[in-house]
């Protein structure tokens, strides 16, 4: 894409194969995790990030804005999967603050600098991985769902607002990858099947690549083992 690009959750998982996948068609990239000690990838450098924290991600967005970065892809997230009953606030919060409240954040803190691309000739893009749930729902789903519901709600409403100063807003939509999601461990067995965060890291290089006239407004993507749901 020969551009900078912006990544949360880049650390494991899909935000490491964007990182891989991004560097690989010569971006720059800026990645941000929580733990991003021993992270080294040609083309690429890590910041430490919490999506939940202002102060974390207004220093991240500040290197971002160094660096000129065209794109974000809102990735960080976590799931949780318990019956309605057993639900608690903090775990409410944990889950809606990582995967709500960070993709609002982290946004929000560079919208003005996607702004003056924008007076600069430049057109933008906001990537957000969200999920194959961000629309349907299931038992154990209401929190993990309500916050990927959420998100999408968050996606489509900065899809309307950025549409004025040049902003290209898509929603990736994966279903089971193998990572470490949900405290599971990448590789295991009955993973074998799913699909690999290199198939997602692929969408996010399209709906980046995407020359100037096209938008990528949203991809699903599921492997072949998981039943067909919309
Ligand atoms: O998960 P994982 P995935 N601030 O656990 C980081 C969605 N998705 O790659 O902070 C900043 O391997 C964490 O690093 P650390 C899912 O909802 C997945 O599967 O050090 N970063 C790590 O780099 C999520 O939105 C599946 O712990 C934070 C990364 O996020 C996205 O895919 C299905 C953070 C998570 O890596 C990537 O998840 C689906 C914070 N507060 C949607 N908290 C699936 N895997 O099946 C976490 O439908 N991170």
């Amino acid at each position: 894409t020969g551009r900078t690009v912006a990544v949360t959750g880049a650390s494991k998982g899909i935000g490491r194969a964007v990182v891989q996948a991004l560097t690989g068609q010569g971006a720059r990239v800026l990645g941000g995790a929580r733990d991003v000690t021993g992270l080294t990838e040609p083309g690429a450098e890590f910041l430490p990030l919490d999506v939940t924290d202002p102060a974390s991600v207004q220093a991240f967005a500040a290197r971002a804005r160094e660096l000129g970065a065209g794109a974000l892809v809102n990735n960080a997230g976590v799931g949780s999967f318990v019956p309605v009953q057993d639900i608690t606030p903090e775990e409410y919060r944990r889950v809606m603050d990582t995967n709500v409240l960070g993709t609002i954040l982290t946004t929000g803190a560079l919208i003005e600098h996607f702004q003056a691309r924008h007076a600069q000739g430049l057109g933008s893009q906001v990537v957000n991985v969200t999920s194959d749930v961000s629309g349907r729902t299931f038992a154990n789903g209401a929190l993990y769902t309500a916050s990927k519901f959420a998100q999408r709600a968050v996606t489509h409403a900065l899809a309307y607002e950025g549409q004025s100063y040049g902003l290209r807003v898509t929603e990736i939509r994966p279903g089971m990858v193998d990572t470490y999601f949900g405290d599971t461990q990448q590789g295991e067995a009955y993973k074998a099947a799913w699909l690999r965060p290199e198939d997602v890291a692929q969408a996010v290089v399209y709906a980046l690549s995407a020359p100037a006239h096209l938008r990528v407004d949203e991809v699903l993507l599921h492997p072949t083992v998981q039943e067909v749901a919309y």
